[in-house]
């Protein structure tokens, strides 16, 4: 078992019973020319969190805990996305449409793919999801009880939308889940901040959150 100081209060796993779970760090929300950019978004300042999000995940391989990757990712005839996201707003290029990485937010164009530096090597799962949260739509709450799997630890981007949604969700299928501070941004400061209060307010409501260095030094210990 190992307890790391964490807020609201310590944060105690079995790295056997834990998975890291990277929400959607591909290039749609990271790089120019994808999905976030077409939002109107700076995608410099999600690129910023990378070598954290990578050092936390081959500390996670070093202990051979389990890994979790996930995209946002619609099928490339778009059967799995509500007209209600596709239309939503006024993006440069919406869902399915061809932009600079090919279709915006479609399984298998270059824009889809994960970020090199965080690229899933074997045995790592992989979640195409259509929604903002992790579990819907995709089976994952089938496949961590599979791995006998309780505890979940968070990375990625964006923390109040797509990181937090999964959060919420996990929470309510009753896993208990880290946020790691540092190894998720949001286009938005204040968004970002206000989410981080939000999941631990309350005696941990949603969760708890800790810094990427609190949580590898647990991991090395
Ligand atoms: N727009 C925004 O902040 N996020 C998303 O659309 N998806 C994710 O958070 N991955």
């Amino acid at each position: 078992m190992t307890s790391i100081a964490a807020t609201p209060f310590p944060f105690e796993f079995d790295v056997a019973t834990t998975a890291l779970v990277i929400i959607d760090m591909q290039r749609d929300f990271v790089e120019p020319g994808g999905f976030g950019a077409s939002l109107g978004n700076d995608v410099t300042r999600l690129q910023a969190i990378i070598p954290t999000v990578r050092r936390v995940l081959e500390a996670w391989r070093a202990v051979g805990g389990l890994v979790v990757h996930t995209r946002e990712s619609h099928l490339p005839d778009l059967s799995d996305c509500p007209p209600a996201k596709r239309l939503r707003g006024s993006p440069t290029w919406r869902i399915g449409d061809v932009g600079p990485m090919g279709r915006v937010l479609v399984a298998g164009e270059p824009g889809n793919q994960i970020v090199p530096e965080l690229a899933p090597v074997d045995g790592e799962i992989v979640i195409d999801k259509p929604g903002k949260g992790a579990f819907f739509d995709t089976g994952l709450h089938e496949t961590l009880q599979d791995f006998n799997i309780t505890h979940l630890v968070f990375m990625g981007v964006t923390t109040e939308v797509c990181v937090q949604t999964s959060m919420r969700e996990a929470n309510d299928r009753g896993y208990d889940g880290l946020l790691v501070e540092d190894g998720t941004e949001s286009y938005f400061d204040e968004f970002k901040a206000a989410t981080l209060a939000m999941i631990t307010a309350q005696g941990a409501i949603v969760g708890w959150t800790a810094p990427a260095a609190t949580l590898l030094k647990g991991l090395l210990a």
